[in-house]
């Protein structure tokens, strides 16, 4: 593959949230380093790179507060960049964490009359996600947590955050809209504790919702480092219930505050069996960056940086290719019996009698080597591009 390979193309169905981008800077210790960009140039950017789909928050596009003409003429301007450009809205999301309204959350702020706020502002941008052909629909409950346990009713805030998603799922139905819901987890960061902070709690969650097939995950690279988990893992996993409706790529190191990194920078290792595992489980979504350019860059350093995401996400995919058809890693999947996990425990029309007959020497077991180092080693020199 030539380095022309590494071009991003519409079918590879990059996508990016304006926010991302957009992002100025404004960190807990410093303030913006650079301008405001306008959305409409946004999409003619990420157009010329190469990208395929653009996402949002309402608060994005639609700045909080603004009257009625003003809306409709940053929706018209949007639209219309849209169509220059041919640019897709996969997913929209609403901004319920920004606004001192929401302290204390949106969906399930302990004052009811903010989360009847909040659900208002989730339905109006609702039906522009509809308007603009989005299938997704991102729920990310920043603010939705606590700093003290005994500042929340956990239970009751379920509730209330069930209820939420029933009468959305429901709006939905009722409107028509070929939209699915995706929560996304997050550990903690703007709350302490932030409530469904991991692929796990959000999956058990979805199961107790009343039209669960309408609601799946939009898992972040980053949110699962921060609590320490294996993404890898986590996606598998996703991917395994069917619920991985959306996801956000990023960089992390590990557990620390989140770090929004460009994809690739942080855990490459991590990235690479990522995107290994999405070009090969299934996944056929948008590939979403979600991540900040550092502070420390310019307008030209902010559009290198969402390049090179695109850029990174390719390289992997190339080289994890390659790694899977090398028949010496053929050979050591082998080797290490990997494929031998997909043959069921019990044989065909075996019984438990038989199963727990059979002769077996523990000792001659406990000896094999599972040649796991080796197999690792070649992913790692596939990576590095020495295999
Ligand atoms: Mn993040």
């Amino acid at each position: 593959m030539t380095a022309s390979s590494y071009q991003p193309r519409p079918e590879h169905k990059f996508s990016f949230g304006l926010w991302t981008v957009g992002w100025q800077g404004v960190d807990p210790f410093g303030v913006a380093t650079r301008a405001p960009l306008d959305p409409v140039r946004t999409v003619h950017e990420l157009a010329e790179l190469g990208a395929w789909g653009v996402s949002f928050h309402d608060d994005d596009l639609i700045p909080f507060g603004s009257g009625d003409a003003e809306r409709s003429a940053r929706i018209a301007g949007f639209r219309k960049a849209l169509d220059e450009t041919g640019l897709v809205v996969p997913m929209a999301t609403t901004n319920l964490f920004a606004h001192p309204v929401f302290k204390d959350g949106g969906l399930t702020a302990n004052d009811r009359d903010v989360r009847r706020f909040a659900l208002r502002k989730v339905l109006r941008n609702l039906d522009l996600a509809a308007e603009l052909g989005a299938s997704t629909y991102v729920l990310w409950g920043g603010r939705e947590g606590a700093e003290s346990p005994v500042a929340k009713d956990v239970a009751a805030a379920l509730d209330r955050y069930a209820e939420a998603l029933n009468l959305l799922c429901g709006y939905v139905r009722e409107q028509g809209y070929d939209i699915r819901f995706a929560l996304e987890p997050k550990p903690n960061e703007p709350r302490g504790d932030i409530l469904l902070p991991t692929i796990g709690h959000a999956l058990a969650f979805i199961g107790e919702l009343d039209h669960p097939e309408l609601v799946g995950l939009n898992p972040e690279v980053g949110h699962e480092q921060m609590a320490g988990l294996s993404v890898v893992h986590g996606i598998a996993q996703a991917l395994w219930h069917d619920k991985l409706f959306h996801i956000d790529l990023n960089g992390q190191n590990g557990p620390r505050y989140d770090q929004d990194l460009r994809f690739g920078n942080g855990d490459v290792k991590t990235a690479f069996l990522l995107v290994d595992l999405l070009e090969r489980g299934g996944y056929t979504g948008p590939r979403h960056f979600d991540f900040k350019p550092a502070r420390t860059e310019d307008d030209a350093g902010v559009w290198a940086s969402a390049a090179a995401c695109m850029r990174n996400y390719l390289v992997f995919a190339e080289r994890a290719a390659a790694f899977r058809a090398d028949p010496s890693v053929k050979q050591a999947l082998a080797d290490s019996r990997v494929d031998g996990l997909a043959e069921p425990t019990l044989g065909a029309g075996e019984s438990l009698a038989e199963l727990r007959a059979e002769a077996f020497d523990p000792e001659d077991a406990a000896g094999r080597g599972m040649h796991y180092e080796r197999l690792d080693q070649l992913a790692l020199d596939h990576l590095f591009g020495v295999a």
